[in-house]
Parts: C-alpha cells; structure tokens; sequence
C-alpha cells in the first residue's frame, strides 16, 4: 500500500462509509452501485485522489502509457442528431463538410508511409454511402498496404446502422467486418446508455444495450475494444454510476475492454451551448471514482486533446494511467466543440516529457498494451518547453 492510502486510513475524520470503501477498494473487494453513487454524493477530491492513486499504483506502478497514432474521420456530416456533437449540425449545410472517398481516406493514410505509427483510430459521422462494402473495402485496402497497422474502426453508432442497411445480424456484420481487417473497436457511441438520458441527447441511434451487444460480439472473435462514457451534461451521478456497473457487468462476462476513457462534454458549437462545462476538479473527481469502480478494467484513459494537456499531466494523480496517443492534429470533433487544444498534436518527446514532469515512467505501447519503447533511460535535451508544467523532482530517468 502506498504512503497516500496509509495517510488516508488513518484520518479520524474520514466518515464509517468512506473508510469501508477504501477497505474494500484497496483489498481488492469490489464496491456496490450504493457505494459508487456515495463516492459521487460525499468524496472530497482529496480522499478520491489518494484511494484511485493507491488503486493506479497497485496496477501499474508509476508506469504511464501512450501510443503512436492518427486519427481519419472519413465525414464530419451525419445523419444523427445527437444534441451534444458539432458533427451533427453539418448536415444541414453539407457544403461546408468534408465527406471523403475511398481513395482520400487511402492517400490520408499513405500520407503516414514511413513514420513509426502502429495505430490507425478511424471514426466519424454517419452517412449512407458508408456501408458494408465500403469499410470492407477500406479495411482490405488498409491491410494491403499496410499490413502491421492496426485498425481501430467505428463504433457499435455506424455497425448498428450499417448492418440494419445491409439487412444482416450484428453477429454476421462484426464477422465480415474482421474478415475484412478490422483489429479492434474504440469505444465512441457510448454516451449515456440509460435511456431517461440517452433519448434525450442521442435519440435514434443505438441503444446501450445494442452498444453492448455488438462489443460482446467483437469480443467473442477475439478481438478487444475500448469503452467511453460522455459526462457533465444533463445526466445525474447515478446514471453514470449505471453506466458503469453495465461496463462491470460486461468486462466480467468477456474481459474484451482494454480501457475506459472517460469524455467531458465540452459545449461549443452544439445545441447545448447553453448546458454549463464540468470544472476541473468534478473532471478529477469523476477519473479517480471510475478508477475505483471498474476494478476489472485493467487501464483508465484521458483523452489530452479533449481536456487540455495540464488536466491530462494532472489525471495522472488520480487513477489515470494512459494518455492516448500523438493523434497528430488528426481529429476535429473537439476542436469543433471548444476544446483548448485547437490543433492537437504532440510529438513522443513532448509526451514523454509532460509525463516525466509529473513523476512517471513513459511506456509507448501498442493498441493491445504491448511494450514497443520503455523511455525511462531514454534521455533528451531539455529545451524548457515544460517548465510551464508541474515541476516535480523527476526521479525516473
Ligand atoms: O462518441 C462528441 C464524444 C466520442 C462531444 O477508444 C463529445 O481509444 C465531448 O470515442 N464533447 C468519440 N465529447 C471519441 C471517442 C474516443 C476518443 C479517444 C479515444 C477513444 C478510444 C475513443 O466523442 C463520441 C462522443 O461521445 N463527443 N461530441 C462533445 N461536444
Ligand atoms: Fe453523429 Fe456520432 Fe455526432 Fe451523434 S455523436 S451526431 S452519431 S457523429
């Protein structure tokens, strides 16, 4: 047990419920829906900050992971009209969306030829010229020209409403989809799933049981597959908690999520601009609780070019131990929803330096977590470009 969860159990302060969670969560003992929703309702920053810590140490150490990659989103046009996303806007003035073919999304990809990226995350809006054929298409494509990228391909949103089309079962459509060269899925779409929330801001596209039903799908061919869950909006503490227990209850069923990826809502752009922004410290608070609930989820992400590199460099006192990726200013839905991160883009040496700097060891990995290159030795010049960060003593290199 770290210094930080002993300093935590002996506070006389801490209230009888607090104090049997973090006996539980650091025995290993897995806590209730009541006791994450008490997690919500009455843990300060401070005692969730040091129990998800202790939890992060126990995993992982001080080990920090991050991977080579760039996004293609093939449209920012879609046909759904989810009140959160700046996507969903462009329909109405197509024009000024971009909508590529086949052949741009391969010369997007050719553009990568040579560099060391091991990941290719593809994800965008919903249109019907983007069926079967098509993304079977594009994954042969990729395969052919590049066998060793990996390809992290859409979301339970685009299968759902591609395999209606094609009039074929999720069990089938996810079949010919791997066939095709699909290596694993990210985990967009999730949203909310309980419906009082999910009507609400994503009517009509597919439920959270159906996004539920096609990870289990992919995870019974063998492949892994990534979860999310969009919060600070209009839900309440006890449906992210419910969203949560459905991930649990899933991961105990197939053990095919690799990571939750926890997405703020951010509010530009959309139709609800008018709903106010989490601050900083419930985007602390909320990593640091679905660390300490999703006891079988073996990483817990945060997604820097959403909520900006100093929360990112921060969440790593709080449960999370991955930062995503390079992503290469490869992918716009944030920047279009008033993201701070405008053009994300971080070379490896950045990223390794902005987790040095908060007393971590990198590890860029590949998708499935493999080890590619352990940068605890690896030493650069400093050009100061961090000292605007939080300056710990850097002991790991
Ligand atoms: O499903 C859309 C979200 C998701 C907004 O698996 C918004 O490695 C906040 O899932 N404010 C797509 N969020 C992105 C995604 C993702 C990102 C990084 C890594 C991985 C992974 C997956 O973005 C959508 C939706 O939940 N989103 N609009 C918005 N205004
Ligand atoms: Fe379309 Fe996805 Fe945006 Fe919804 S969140 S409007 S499905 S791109």
């Amino acid at each position: 047990m770290t210094m930080d969860a002993n300093v935590l159990l002996k506070d006389k302060n801490l209230s009888t419920e607090l104090r049997s969670i973090a006996d539980k969560a650091l025995g290993g003992e897995r806590i209730s829906v009541e006791e994450g929703e008490h997690l919500y309702t009455h843990g300060n920053l401070a005692y969730l900050g040091s129990l998800a810590n202790a939890i992060r140490e126990q995993k992982h150490g001080d080990r920090t992971y991050f991977n080579r990659n760039f996004h293609v989103e093939p449209t920012n046009v879609c046909l759904y009209t989810c009140t959160f996303c700046s996507y969903s806007r462009m329909i109405k003035k197509r024009t000024d969306g971009w909508e590529y073919s086949l052949d741009e999304i391969m010369d997007i990809i050719k553009g990568y030829d040579g560099q060391p990226v091991t990941e290719v995350h593809l994800v965008g809006g919903v249109l019907p010229q983007y069926d079967v054929k098509f993304y079977e298409e594009l994954f042969r494509a990729i395969r052919e020209h590049r066998p060793e990228l990996h390809i992290k391909a859409l979301t339970p949103v685009e299968y759902h409403y591609i395999f209606k089309k094609e009039k074929i079962s999720y069990q089938e459509g996810m079949k010919r989809m791997v066939a095709a060269g699909l290596d694993s899925m990210p985990g967009g779409g999730a949203e909310i799933f309980h419906p009082e929330i999910r009507d609400e801001i994503a009517g009509g596209k597919c439920s959270g049981d159906q996004w539920l039903d096609i990870h289990r799908i992919l995870h019974g061919l063998g492949k892994r597959s990534n979860a999310t869950m969009l919060y600070g909006h209009i839900e309440k503490f006890e449906h992210r908690v419910h969203h949560m227990e459905e991930l649990r209850k899933l991961q105990d069923e197939t053990g095919g999520f690799q990571t939750f990826i926890p997405l703020k809502f951010r509010n530009k752009g959309n139709q609800m601009s008018h709903v106010a922004e989490s601050t900083v410290i419930e985007d602390l608070r909320n990593y640091a609780i679905s660390r300490i609930y999703l006891d079988n989820f073996d990483h817990i992400k945060a997604y820097w070019p959403m909520i900006g590199r100093d929360t990112a460099q921060m969440s790593l006192a709080f449960g999370v131990d991955d930062l995503d990726g390079t992503i290469d200013d490869t992918t716009k839905i944030y920047s279009m929803a008033g993201s701070e991160e405008q053009n994300p883009a971080l070379s490896t040496e950045d990223l390794v330096k902005m987790i040095r700097a908060v007393n971590r060891t990198a590890i860029e990995r590949d998708t499935l977590y493999n080890v590619v290159n352990d940068f605890t030795d690896t030493v650069f010049a400093d050009d100061g470009k961090y000292k605007g960060y939080v300056s710990l003593p850097v002991v790991n290199n």
